[in-house]
């Protein structure tokens, strides 16, 4: 069987690729300006068919999102059939597809496809997609239509949700009536799946007070809202920034990336925050998570990433202890250069503790060497991974105390409240509360397991981007050359000083972090490594990071 290469080269004809971009298949599959996809999205269309026949068959997921980044940015990521990433390899066909210059290039680029893979044509074709808020998401899930027309793919339409609602559509229709289904496959499984394990957890707990959620104007409020009705007074939920229809409001001023980059608390909060009061931020397509609450004196506290990998982390490995199995599972964590230095220093002093480069991706794999594996990025975006084998020994130990048969049922439960495909900021919320009911904590409590050191992140628009080369998971610097030797001797001047850079994935922009003992000197250190930074790539003096020098 060969490529329908008629169907191909009309509807090719209709969605031409922009002559003067390029376009990288980067830490979060494609993203940019939405009027610059079309093209971009009906090839994803095209490939999401090779990737299911050459996976015999099995359901690829399409999500058309950018996530934290400005309402006009749009993107697209695809799923593979266990839920996780698309595999590496694959993000170069992708690359090579969305640039193929014309329709020609592009029908010459997919046939060497299909023959250096050894794509079976005459297997079937299955995905299922879905989509943000964002305006331009309409627009461009009719590109991506076209391509499923194109090579006459199966597709089903999830409609508008949340990233991680289509990762675990993606699983449950990939594992139904196998011996490892992971739920039934439709939103109503998913809230099911999640509020039913959620309140087996927290049965017989003192009642949780109400918690308030900044839904970043995006698509998690349509699912929080729904999950709210499934959960009941379990755990009642307060949502805010709602609004998924006025222009320009998606991810502004609100949302966790908001609270991560701004340390702060989105101003349309203030007015119903109470001191001591838990909130949680999401992002624009749900799949990040920031918990945050005000003192007695008003003042923001946030809880990120690293705060609620070292939260869950703790509670896991006391389960596992209380189970009686510290002897057969091994709990680790996995981080990234952006993990504060004081959460590092307190999971190392207990647990196994590995540094990759930025993406849940690289986490993901990562944590998939441990029998559990607990992965957050400070950022919010992360989920814990229970190996198969781990799930077979908790189904099946038999405990020998009322103690460890309480232990395992709870860790069985965690299975299934935890979203296991990917960062899930709704799965992992309900984690979250989980563990502050057990272990009776209030935000005040959770912040104080171990101190961040004052940190600061700092963008810096260069001309090119991808002279930035990194190693040792994001660490150091190999070019521009010269470079890290200039921040390293920067950095000697800090106490408790360290600082990175490197290329963003998802923005034009290459990004600096620093910490250091007391804030004014973290804030200090990451304006001048954005100065040598900017200076180093000759940009113009009028726009040098200029903040505290
Ligand atoms: C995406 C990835 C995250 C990663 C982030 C980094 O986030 O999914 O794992 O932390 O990009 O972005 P950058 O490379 O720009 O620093 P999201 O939430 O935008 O999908």
């Amino acid at each position: 069987m060969s490529l329908p290469i008629d169907t191909i080269r009309a509807l090719a004809n209709e969605h031409p690729k922009p002559g003067h971009l390029h376009f990288q298949y980067g830490t979060a599959g494609f993203r940019t300006l939405g009027v610059n996809l079309d093209s971009v999205i009906f090839r994803v269309g095209l490939l999401a068919g090779l990737r299911s026949k050459k996976l015999d068959g099995k359901t690829i997921g399409v999500m058309i999102t950018a996530s934290h980044n400005p309402e006009d940015d749009n993107g697209v990521k695809l799923v593979d059939p266990r839920g996780e990433m698309l595999e590496a390899s694959w993000e170069a066909h992708a690359t090579a597809l969305a640039n193929a210059t014309t329709t020609d290039t592009l029908i010459s680029t997919l046939d060497q496809l299909v023959s250096s893979l050894r794509i079976d044509l005459s297997k079937p074709a299955k995905v299922v997609y879905a989509r943000d808020t964002r305006p331009s998401g309409a627009s461009l899930v009719a590109s991506l239509e076209d391509g499923f027309r194109a090579l006459n793919i199966e597709a089903r339409n999830a409609g508008i949700t949340t990233t991680p609602i289509l990762h675990y559509l993606v699983r449950a229709i990939n594992t139904k009536e196998t011996k490892e289904p992971y739920g039934d496959d439709t939103e109503e499984g998913y809230m099911q799946k999640l509020s039913g394990a959620f309140k087996k957890l927290v049965a017989g707990k003192p009642a949780i007070p109400p918690l308030i959620i900044d839904c970043a104007n995006g698509v998690g409020t349509q699912a929080a809202r729904e999950l709210g009705q499934y959960l009941g007074s379990s755990l009642p939920l307060v949502l805010h920034n709602t609004d998924t229809t006025s222009p320009g409001i998606l991810n502004h001023g609100c949302g966790a990336d908001f609270v991560k980059t701004q340390q702060k608390l989105p101003p349309s909060l203030a007015a119903h925050l109470r001191p001591g009061q838990r909130a949680c931020s999401l992002d624009g397509d749900a799949d990040r998570l920031m918990y945050f609450y005000l003192d007695d004196r008003g003042h923001f506290h946030m809880l990120d990433g690293d705060k609620i990998a070292a939260l869950v982390a703790a509670f896991i490995v006391d389960l596992v202890k209380s189970a009686g199995l510290e002897e057969d599972i091994r709990v680790g964590i996995v981080q990234t250069a952006y993990a504060n230095g004081g959460s590092t220093k307190y999971l190392s002093e207990r647990l196994p503790v590995r540094c990759v480069p930025t993406g849940v991706k690289h986490l993901h794999h990562a944590a998939e060497h441990y029998n559990i594996g607990v992965y957050f990025e400070a950022n919010g975006h992360g989920t814990v991974l229970f190996s198969p084998e781990t799930q077979v020994k908790l189904a099946e130990h038999q405990p020998s105390t009322p103690a460890q048969s309480t232990a395992l049922t709870h860790l069985n439960n965690l299975v299934q409240v935890i979203n296991q495909t990917v960062g899930d900021a709704l799965s992992d919320m309900l984690l979250v509360e989980v563990v502050l009911a057990h272990r009776s904590y209030s935000g005040i409590e959770w912040d104080s397991l171990y101190v961040d050191l004052p940190n600061r992140l700092v963008k810096v628009v260069v001309p090119d981007r991808a002279i930035f080369k990194t190693e040792d998971a994001e660490r150091r610097l190999v070019n521009p050359p010269g470079l890290q030797s200039k921040i390293d001797d920067l950095v000697r001047k800090y106490e408790s000083g360290r600082s990175f850079v490197r290329p963003s994935g998802t923005e034009d922009v290459v990004r600096v972090y620093a910490e250091a003992r007391v804030r004014a000197q973290a804030d200090e250190l990451a304006f001048r490594v954005a100065g040598l930074v900017y200076d180093e790539t000759g940009g113009d003096p009028a726009q040098r990071p200029s903040e505290f020098l």
